[in-house]
């Protein structure tokens, strides 16, 4: 019997020590000292035994199982470390590292434009101002020489508001608002959003920026006007750009003018942006009309003045060429990421 339980303990002995990982010790573990294990199974001819062998082989079957019982617990902690080694090599971090980095953001094509301009109009002696984005229709339109059922009203499409307001389709109401704030003499620039709803194609969008000029004194002519314009265009383009200056009809400049561009797109042959004709409708300017100053408070009979409603978004496609005005308020980060 000793040598037979001797023998079995080697054996499991040696099991543990080749045992591959937990789970081949727990196999060990229930064959050999589970309740139907191989030293149980022993015990059952301990009965044939007188008092005396039966108590010392009792005794040696103990220190057999403690010795299986340690060799496992001992495998075990083995495993376990060799686990916990290989998770904190493969997890390693190295908190000394520097983080990340961050991706700097870069500043929107207009927003770029609208800072050079102001920074020009600025140094000339122009107040740079802004005006709500929902305006009042009297702001808008009436203002501005656009009585209610003049047709020019349906020049631009508006969006309008429940309560009657509306969202302004232009920058002019901030010349309302201007002549009223600052009072003649007066030169303000306003920036800003505004929204029609029209279709949206290469050039036209439903929600796009303009740049509001305004300059009133006693003495105003075409002639600064153009002055005005041409120190504007070459402040942004940096080089001769072809333009040409026609008739246009505002309600609220009286001689009206459209300064176009030459497409810098195509250079005048014709493209989706400029419709094919070579040209872009960037400038439309003109001298105040007499209505406008009366309604914002000044005497047409004392001051004159002209005014421009600059497409920014359009300045911005011309001056980096890009050919299509929805990739502006796409929110593209390869596309913005370029500026
Ligand atoms: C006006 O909005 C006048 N308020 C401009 C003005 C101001 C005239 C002061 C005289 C005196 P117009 O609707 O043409 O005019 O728009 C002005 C410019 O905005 C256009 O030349 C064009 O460059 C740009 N623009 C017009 N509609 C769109 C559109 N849907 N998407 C992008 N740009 C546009």
């Amino acid at each position: 019997m000793e040598s037979g339980l001797e023998l079995l303990r080697e054996q499991a002995l040696e099991r543990i020590r080749g045992a591959a990982g937990l789970e081949d010790l727990e196999a060990v573990r229930v064959e050999v000292l589970g309740r139907k294990g191989v030293l149980n199974s022993i015990s059952r001819d301990f009965g044939k035994f007188g008092p005396e062998d039966r108590a010392r082989a009792g005794k040696l079957l103990n220190t057999a199982k403690q010795a299986v019982e340690s060799a496992l617990d001992a495998r075990k902690a083995e495993f376990e470390s060799a686990a916990l080694a290989a998770r904190l090599e493969s997890e390693w971090v190295d908190l000394t590292l520097p983080a990340p980095g961050v991706r700097p953001g870069s500043p929107h094509p207009v927003t770029i434009i609208q800072a050079e301009i102001e920074d020009l109009f600025t140094s000339m002696g122009f107040t740079v101002l802004s005006g709500p984005e929902v305006e009042t229709e009297y702001n808008n339109f009436d203002a501005l020489n656009i009585p209610p059922d003049h047709p020019a009203r349906d020049m631009q499409d508006t969006f309008w508001l429940e309560d009657g307001h509306l969202l302004r389709t232009h920058t002019s109401p901030v010349q309302v608002r201007g002549m009223k704030r600052l009072g003649p003499p007066l030169r303000m620039i306003a920036p800003g959003r505004v929204f029609r709803n029209e279709e949206v194609d290469p050039s036209h969008e439903h929600t796009f920026y303009q740049l509001e000029g305004m300059m009133v004194d006693r003495e105003v002519s075409v002639a600064n006007l153009i002055y005005y314009m041409k120190t504007l265009l070459a402040g942004i383009f940096r080089r001769d750009v072809t333009v040409r200056l026609r008739p246009g009809y505002f309600p609220f400049v009286e001689p009206g003018f459209e300064l176009d561009v030459q497409c810098l797109l195509c250079g005048g042959g014709g493209c989706p942006v400029c419709k094919q004709s070579g040209w872009l409708e960037l400038l439309p300017c003109g001298l105040v009309h007499p209505n406008v100053l009366r309604m914002g408070g000044i005497d047409p009979e004392r001051w004159m003045g002209f005014a421009f409603g600059l497409g920014l978004t359009r300045l911005a496609m011309m001056r980096y060429q890009i050919d299509d005005i929805r990739l502006l308020q796409g929110g593209d980060l390869r596309f913005l990421g370029q500026f």
